[in-house]
């Protein structure tokens, strides 16, 4: 298996979020990427550079407009005269317009994001730039014939829609890895997504396609995070209708209720016939992860692994979540190795 990571994620580092009704320090910080290179390390996964993909390729799944915001927003940020990280106060909740971007950074920022726990600061768009051109580089070594390739992405991208940041997320790296796998011709490729969040940017962006099959298993949005896009009943719009399927699970869900929901969810990929396979990859389904809430231990993720592989389906893994920063290395080698 392929290994792609970019150093640079380590320019973003957004310190702070809001969290709880606190400032709390960032649980997306740039230590998980070291416990996982550790890992790869110890398995003897060496890690390759990604390509230089020009922003352009962004916007086969990003708008023009947020794209040169994620762009500039810093630099604008400092132009009004304030430095260090930007968080968001105010949204274009029901009743407000949402037909103008308003020309200032403090609104345009609102405009954009859709939670205050998602800072940028100065390095951030070239970290997130680089992350995407990682799943970009493992989804083209598909097309070129390799059977599998993780992409160690940092910062994760599942929550990122067509013109929307948040969830610790600004590019959408797996939604361009699937771009990027239509694009060079496997007709139909899956999406599914085991972080333990819903991956509503991803479903976004493919909500009324019926070319990309998104599928995700996750803590139900009932209580979990992002609370308004991850319920059973959505399941496509128009030519997306039936390609889209959502299995929310209980808060306290544990690997044997898990393992036949996994199994389902394999089941539909099947069935679409995908020629290749993006896994949202996100380990914050540990028990010991502090933001989340299902009970998988370290044991599973290698089951995770093999039951992705028995699939026999090329197949780019890229990293989302996970955040029990120490044992966030070895859960995801499990996965990598097991399969
Ligand atoms: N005030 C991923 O796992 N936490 N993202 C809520 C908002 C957001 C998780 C804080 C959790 C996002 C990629
Ligand atoms: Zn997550």
């Amino acid at each position: 298996m392929r290994v792609i990571h970019s150093d640079r994620h380590a320019l973003h580092d957004g310190g702070f979020e809001l969290h709880r009704g606190e400032l709390v320090p960032c649980y997306e910080t740039p230590a998980r990427v070291a416990y996982i290179l550790r890992a790869l390390e110890r398995a003897a996964m060496p890690v390759e550079a990604p390509r230089e993909f020009s922003p352009e390729a962004l916007l086969r799944v990003h708008d023009a407009g947020f794209v040169e915001f994620l762009r500039n927003a810093h630099a604008q940020w400092r132009a009004a005269g304030r430095s260090g990280r930007m968080l968001p106060s105010g949204f274009p909740a029901r009743g407000l317009r949402r037909d103008r971007i308003p020309a200032g950074i403090n609104g345009m920022m609102g405009y954009y994001a859709f939670d205050a726990g998602t800072p940028i600061v100065e390095g951030t768009w070239q970290a997130a730039l680089s992350s995407a051109q990682s799943a970009l580089t493992a989804a083209a070594l598909i097309a070129e014939g390799e059977r599998s390739s993780y992409a160690l992405c940092r910062p994760p991208g599942h929550h990122a829609g067509g013109s929307t940041y948040g969830g610790y997320c600004f590019l959408n790296n797996a939604a361009l890895a699937a771009q990027e796998l239509r694009d060079r011709g496997f007709a139909r490729v899956a999406v599914l997504d085991v972080d333990y969040h819903h991956g509503n940017g991803t479903q976004e962006i493919f909500y009324a396609r019926d070319d990309v099959l998104f599928v995700s298993i996750h803590g139900t949005p009932d209580t979990e995070y992002p609370y308004f896009l991850g319920y059973a009943d959505e399941r496509g719009i128009d030519a997306g209708e039936g390609f889209t399927r959502n299995f929310p699970l209980a808060a306290g869900t544990g690997w044997e209720d898990y393992r036949a929901t996994l199994a389902q969810a394999l089941d539909d990929v099947a069935k679409f016939g995908a020629e290749a396979l993006v896994v949202s990859l996100g380990v914050d389904t540990f028990e010991g992860d502090p933001i989340s809430s299902f009970k998988l231990g370290k044991r599973h993720f290698p089951l995770l692994g093999a039951m992705l592989a028995a699939l026999r389906l090329p197949t780019v893994i890229v990293q989302e979540g996970g955040y029990a920063a120490e044992e966030i290395g070895e859960n995801v080698v499990g996965v990598l190795t097991a399969f």
